[in-house]
């Protein structure tokens, strides 16, 4: 099984703390590490936002952990993660930081992924590649605001929010730009996209390696793909960056992709699913 990288070494995004760095045999909990004692972040940012979990200390700060905790499903698609010090632990191991960097939640933070596809074209025809002689795949990706990564248009579970809205929701925001459309745009593609995003097959669901990552923290997703056969139902969508993504595009799905996260991995997946050139 491979260990988790991105959330190792260098320097925690948006701040100036150094994660400790220590070889990948180490970063499995039940692997023996007596001196590990990494820095300690959890960003200024998140004191007082309503979507974030209140400060660990805060005495009114009663979590469920593993549980479907009021509105916030503090439950990871991984199995009943460990509590240290009342603290929730990492499933995947160890990262170098404690505390919840940057993000909401000590424990998971739900997020959805929706991975929208199509086959590459040449006029009428599927585009083949020469050598594996299959068609080649695409999938709507959205840069990403905060890093320049290139990634799938994901984001954030809303409290009580049902993970096919959610990916509805990230998609029409970040790859349409629905929250600065028009009325009417927004009225006029609602119908399609409701069709389009009802029936999706999902690719992922799991621990995703994100550079925000600490001890106490970790994202989580649901990926699922949409694949629009014959290119006539996406290919009408009007893609327009919004929201954390800065530019939004059609990419080339192949063994070459470098995106954000382990979404590449889950392009692998699609790939196979759809007999696709990789
Ligand atoms: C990744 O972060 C997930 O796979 C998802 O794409 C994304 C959600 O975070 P934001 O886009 O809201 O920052 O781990
Ligand atoms: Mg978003
Ligand atoms: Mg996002």
């Amino acid at each position: 099984k491979m260990v988790h990288t991105k959330c190792r070494g260098g320097t925690y995004p948006f701040s100036g703390v150094k994660r400790l760095i220590f070889s990948d045999d180490l970063v499995a909990w039940s692997n023996q590490f007596p001196d590990y004692d990494p820095p300690e972040y959890n960003s200024k940012s998140l004191v007082n936002k309503p979507w974030a979990d209140p400060p660990f200390e805060d005495p009114n700060f009663k979590p469920n952990w593993n549980q479907l905790d009021g509105k916030v499903n503090r439950q990871s698609h991984v199995g009943v993660y460990d509590i240290r010090d009342g603290r929730p632990l990492n499933p995947e191991g160890r990262t170098g930081l404690k505390g919840r960097g940057i993000l909401g939640k000590w424990g998971p933070n739900h997020a959805a992924d929706p991975i929208v596809t199509r086959w590459r074209m040449i006029g009428d025809a599927k585009e083949f590649n020469p050598s594996s002689k299959l068609p080649i795949l695409q999938f709507c990706a959205i840069q990403r605001r905060d890093c320049k990564e290139w990634a799938l248009p994901g984001g954030m579970v809303d409290p009580g929010e049902q993970v096919s809205e959610t990916l509805r929701r990230e998609f029409l925001e970040e790859a349409m730009n629905s929250l600065e459309m028009s009325k009417e745009q927004a009225e006029k593609d609602q119908q399609m996209i409701r069709e389009f995003f009802s029936s999706g097959d999902v690719i992922y669901k799991g621990y995703v390696d994100d550079h925000r990552n600490t001890d106490n923290a970790w994202m989580e997703t649901v990926a699922v793909n949409f694949h629009d056969e014959d290119g006539t139902h996406v290919g009408k969508f009007e893609l327009t960056a919004g929201d954390d993504a800065q530019n939004v595009k059609w990419m080339d799905i192949n063994r070459d992709l470098k995106l954000y996260a382990s979404h590449s991995n889950f392009m692998k997946l699609v790939v196979e699913k759809l007999c696709a050139h990789w």
